[in-house]
């Protein structure tokens, strides 16, 4: 397969001012006609042969000024040549058919549950016709659907409909990438919006009949969404109507079609006895990604797939930023930074690692990655710490009006920062062109003096090699510090130190004591810190830090020095740390939701990674007994407490989604699953009995499975829910992430055999074979099981689904990991893989950037 390079990038010839699609739907023949007026690009001059891209598309007919042309095909496209290009501007009309029914791939135009629908981004658009699939083209469509069907939906706005057909038009120029059509017998849940300036705009959410009951949470997020990016970014929706449609059959979590969102079901659908709090957060920063996109990817779009992070990063800030302002920023920063550290540090650190704007690729669908987009995110996160709160806001309004109806690049992005600031980010562009982590060393002095003492700190940076990328520049860090003295006041307040040198000194003056340092506050870059810390010294933040985030860190690291000393010398835990967390647990003054997450332990996986950097080899068995074992250290110091919290945390009344008492009751299951830990199963039993929502349900299941109980509470869920597709994903996934290590492969077995498990549904799929890549102690069996388990069903999966077959592959990224026999068993599946007949390029080029 051919590798596609940044430095290759030339405007296309043409230019597309209008688009007319028409489509006769039928399942297994669908009709597509285009009528494609193209002109001249003065951006290349000279005379140009016609090259449109199309893939699986079976060609009718091809005129060009209503004449029939000879076209050159191929399986990537069709040729026409300049000779046959008469005209200035010209139009070229062509008519294909395509078999909606027979793509399993999700991509281009599908069927699920008998209802259309598209994904087009990044090039599926050239599965349905013939097309300048690229996103620099922007033009405007006019789209007529046939089909005998109740609802059909397209971009823009409703022009004209009658029985079986309906007319769409999108005033606003857009890339093919954002092209969609839906058709099916749906219902709306429906609402309107006023925006800014008084124009009424109609919402819909549409789905299948019966999830009518599931849609008022999503409305609810879209209302708030738009009003909050018109507060906060002064951005107003600019069509008559924003449609969204939930889909059972979909490859990612959602996508931002012009006026036409379509979601994944499970992330859009959400009442409170199908969905759990975690669920209702989700659907709420999706919604608002989706419709934020609007304005960040829509109306200002990618020059080219390079660019992905300019519209992907800046969309996920805005989403951080907006679940922040509805719910706590100091929460939704810590449950940001552990899937950073989760995702992306992860995926930094091994053979998969990748620039946030990549100069090269094979399949750009395997770059919609957590660096692309979390440390995309973190990287605009840094640029407004540098450039403040005022300036970032005149940086955007200055983005907007310069670039609005273009497709743009990260240099246009930087540029009005730079405009804005006279800052020169020169140096600082090189988070967007260099992989990795860095790495943050710390060094501490203290010189007393008897009219006040100095504190200096040096900061030192080291930033890895990666693949592809030997030798690194020193980055542009801000690292955020504050100072507190020995009685826990803040004697510095957060100050931003620009670190742009590999070794630089900072000097604190005038302290009349040795401060304990604060640093890397609301962690304010996407580094490692590497700094030798007292546990006297974390226990000391944990229990006065008066910034949030590096309160959790302060437990969070002391929990990983507790745990891999247990791990790795098989000591017990401190009772400095068990009593840190039994001062959290039972702080009154804190927010719930912050003293759950403060609870929660290390995860494995996360152990791993840092047994591995601090050069041990990871035994996944130790770590999953050894975690064991803490839990139940700190079940046993907060024993006495654990009944009066549990009781306090309940939340009488109707359920709301809101923060405040899904905090609660996380703190609640907090608490039982220490109790069940201490006393068995009987008081998470209670509380599944008498649950009345999912979060309670389900919560109190996984405690139940994870001791090693619940077999009867699992027969009921089931009993209850086996008809509904969004439930029993979680039945399925959670008794694969929670079953016992040498038990993974069985359960996944077992839960494969069942006629429910259709393979083709990416969520179904998901919620096992992903399951089995989060049980860490499971999936890295010694006997290799959950290698083998894997790579048998992603060879399955691929020519079905390559785009999900190969995101999922990425389980193996962490190979280098481990010791010689995991790392010969990980290899060897990859190298089975890479040799099955027909693999798509999306697998092949996984694979084999892990291999090599
Ligand atoms: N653009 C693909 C889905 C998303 O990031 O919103
Ligand atoms: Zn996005």
């Amino acid at each position: 397969p051919r590798t596609v390079y940044l430095a290759d990038y030339q405007p296309f010839p043409f230019l597309l001012p209008q688009v007319r699609l028409e489509f006769t739907l039928g399942p297994k023949a669908t009709r597509v006609r285009a009528r494609l007026e193209f002109m001249p690009n003065p951006a290349r001059p000279g005379r140009h042969d016609l090259f449109l891209h199309g893939e699986n598309l079976r060609l009718i007919s091809a005129k060009v000024n209503g004449t029939s042309v000879h076209s050159e095909l191929s399986d990537i496209g069709i040729t026409i040549s300049a000779n046959d290009l008469s005209g200035d501007p010209f139009t070229l009309e062509t008519e294909v058919e395509i078999s909606p029914a027979a793509n399993t791939a999700l991509e281009g135009l599908y069927m699920s549950n008998g209802m259309y629908c598209t994904q087009c981004e990044a090039e599926g658009f050239r599965k349905i016709t013939y097309y300048p699939d690229r996103p620099d083209v922007m033009a405007r469509f006019h789209v007529r659907v046939a089909a005998d069907l109740p609802v059909l939906l397209s971009n823009g706005n409703p022009v004209g409909s009658g029985p079986g057909w309906a007319e769409w038009d999108d005033p606003w120029p857009k890339p093919a990438y954002l092209f969609a059509l839906v058709a099916g017998d749906l219902v709306a849940h429906a609402d309107s919006f006023t925006t800014l300036s008084g124009r009424k705009v109609d919402l819909n959410i549409w789905v299948r009949p019966g999830d009518e009951n599931r849609c008022a949470w999503g409305m609810e997020a879209l209302k708030a969404s738009m009003s909050w990016d018109e507060r906060v970014y002064g951005r107003e929706y600019d069509l008559d109507i924003f449609n969204i449609v939930a889909v059972d059959d979909f490859n990612m979590g959602a996508m931002e079609n012009k006026g036409l969102n379509i979601f994944n079901s499970k992330a859009v659908l959400a009442s409170p006895d199908t969905a759990t709090d975690d669920d209702f957060a989700r659907v709420e920063a999706i919604i608002a990604h989706e419709y934020f996109h609007n304005w960040t990817g829509n109306r200002i779009t990618c020059r080219d797939w390079f660019q992905l992070c300019l519209k992907e990063g800046l969309t996920v800030y805005r989403d951080q930023q907006f679940s922040g302002d509805m719910r706590s920023h100091a929460v939704k920063r810590i449950e940001d930074v552990l899937a950073l550290r989760a995702r992306q540090f992860r995926e930094d650190q091994g053979p998969l690692a990748h620039a946030v704007r990549p100069d090269s690729f094979v399949e750009i669908n395997n770059f919609y990655t957590a660096t692309v987009y979390e440390k995309g995110a973190e990287v605009i996160g840094m640029l407004r710490r540098l450039v403040g709160d005022e300036a970032y806001a005149q940086a955007l309004d200055l983005y907007f009006t310069r670039h609005d109806g273009h497709a743009a690049t990260i240099e246009d992005w930087l540029k009005v920062f730079e405009d804005t600031t006279d800052r020169d980010l020169t140096q600082f562009k090189r988070w967007y062109t260099e992989a990795g982590t860095p790495r943050l060393k710390v060094y501490e002095a203290w010189s007393p003096a008897a009219q006040g003492g100095t504190y200096t700190l040096t900061l030192a940076q080291e930033n890895p090699a990666t693949p592809g990328q030997p030798e690194k520049g020193a980055k542009v860090i801000p690292v955020a510090v504050g100072l507190l003295n020995p009685n826990g006041d803040e004697v510095v307040p957060t100050t931003v130190l620009e670190l742009i040198k590999p070794v630089q000194s900072f000097a604190f003056e005038g302290l009349a004591a040795r401060p304990i340092a604060s640093i890397l506050r609301d962690f304010s870059a996407p580094v490692v810190l590497d700094r030798e810390v007292p546990a006297a010294e974390r226990a000391f933040l944990l229990a006065h830090d008066t910034d949030p985030f590096n309160r959790w860190e302060a437990g969070r690291s002391l929990a990983k020095e507790v745990l891999a000393r247990m791990i790795t010398q098989g000591t017990k835990p401190q009772a400095a740390f068990l009593d840190g967390m039994a001062a959290i647990a039972f702080d009154e003054g804190l927010d719930p939701a912050f003293r759950a997450l403060a609870l929660r332990l290390p995860g494995e996986d996360d152990m791993a990674a840092t047994l591995h950097q601090s050069g041990h080899t990871p035994d996944p068995a130790r770590i999953h007994i050894a975690r064991k074992a803490l839990a139940r250290a700190v079940a046993e110091r907060l024993a006495p407490g654990l009944p009066g919290l549990e009781a306090a945390m309940r939340v009488p009344g109707a359920f709301s989604p809101q923060a405040a008492d899904a905090g609660k009751r996380a703190l609640r299951l907090a608490a039982l699953a220490g109790l069940t830990r201490l006393n068995g199963g009987a008081a998470a039993q209670a509380a599944f009995a008498d649950a009345t929502n999912m979060t309670e349900s389900f919560g109190t299941l996984a405690i139940l499975l994870e001791a090693g109980l619940g077999e009867r509470e699992l027969a009921a869920f089931e009993a209850k829910w086996r008809t509904d597709r969004l439930v029993m994903d979680k039945w399925f996934a959670v008794q694969v992430s929670l079953s016992a290590p040498e038990e993974t492969a069985q359960t996944v077995g077992r839960l494969t055999a069942r006629p429910d498990f259709d393979m083709k549904n990416p969520n179904r799929f998901r919620a096992v074979l992903g399951a089995l890549t989060g049980n860490h102690a499971g999936f890295h069996h010694a006997s290799g099981s959950g290698y083998r388990l894997l790579a048998d069903w992603l060879i399955r999966l691929d020519p079905l689904n390559p785009q999900t077959a190969a995101r999922m592959s990425t389980a193996f990224e962490t190979w280098p990991r481990y010791d010689a026999d995991r790392q010969g068993m990980i290899r060897a599946e990859l190298a089975r893989i890479l040799a099955a007949p027909g693999l798509s390029r999306d697998l092949s080029e996984m694979a084999g950037r892990m291999l090599h």
